[in-house]
Formats: C-alpha cells, structure tokens, sequence
C-alpha cells in the first residue's frame, strides 16, 4: 500500500461536542499522522465551492447552512493508504447504516449532522488538500 494523504473535516456538530481529541486519538491509534490543520468558520461561498461536486443535489443547500452553522476543524492525515483507512474509521454516511466503532456511529445525530468528511479518492483528495492549505503549510514528515 502506498503513503498517502487525505483531506478530514471535523464538521460543527462534533466541534460543538467538544470531541476532537477523540477524533483524532482514532486516527492517531489507525496510523494516520495529523500532518496539517487547522480550525476554521467557513463562509458560504468556501463551503458551497468545497461541495461543488453536489451542487446538483436536494441536499446540496441544507450541507452548506450545515457546514458553515459552526467552526470546523481542517486537517491533513498521511499514512499508509490513508484514503480509505479514514473512510474505514468514518463509517457509512447515513450513521443509522454506520458499522458500530465507526466516528459516525458513535458521534454522528444524523445523515446532515454526521460529524467528519473524509476525501474519497486520490484525485479529490489531492484537490481538497489544496482547496485549503498550501504546500509550505503540510508538514513533510
Ligand atoms: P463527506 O463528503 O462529507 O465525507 O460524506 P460522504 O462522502 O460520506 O457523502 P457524500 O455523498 O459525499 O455527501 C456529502 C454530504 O452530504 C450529505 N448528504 N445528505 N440527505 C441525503 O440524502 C444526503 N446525502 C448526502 C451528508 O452530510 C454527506 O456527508
Ligand atoms: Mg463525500
């Protein structure tokens, strides 16, 4: 399996939580190293253009007052096929359909409300790691 990165968001409701060190204890614990982050208030033109790809979608404007109602945190995790080990430590979208363990089944309240983003392919990922940090931000290691 190859190194990679992938793009997390830690949505609103999980912020408001207060459960980001349990987050990220889980990726720490998956091998996935926090290379980069950090904490942002989205606006809605940074939140509509990150979800560009759903514009289309019924759900397309309910994501973004979701995803700009609170401050996110933004990071970067590298490990060894990082991509879809965070998808793995995720869980299902819907977390009624999330396998028990996952962050959505033990974070999430609904399929808007479902606590984390994770990139799902290389490509997006690279695209989504560059939507917000620049090069000189990610650390090498
Ligand atoms: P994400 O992009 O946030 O990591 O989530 P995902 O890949 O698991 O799901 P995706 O299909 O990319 O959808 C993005 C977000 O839109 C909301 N959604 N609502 N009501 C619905 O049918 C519906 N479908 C998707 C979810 O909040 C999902 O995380
Ligand atoms: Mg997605």
């Amino acid at each position: 399996m190859a190194l990679e990165r992938t793009l997390s968001i830690i949505k609103p409701d999980a912020v408001a939580k207060n459960v980001i060190g349990q987050i990220y204890t889980r990726f720490e614990q998956a091998g996935l190293k926090v290379v980069a982050a950090k904490m942002k208030q989205l606006s809605r033109k940074e939140a509509e253009g990150f979800y560009a790809v759903h514009k289309e979608r019924p759900f397309f404007n309910a994501l973004v007052e979701f995803m700009i109602s609170g401050p996110v945190m933004i990071q970067v995790l590298q490990g060894e096929g990082a991509i879809a080990r965070n998808r793995e430590l995720m869980g299902a979208t819907n977390p009624k359909d999330a396998a028990p363990g996952t962050i959505r089944a033990d974070f999430a309240d609904s399929i808007d409300a479902n606590a984390v983003h994770g990139s799902d392919a290389a490509e997006t990922a690279r695209m989504e790691i560059a939507y917000f940090f620049a090069e000189t931000e990610v650390s090498p290691r």
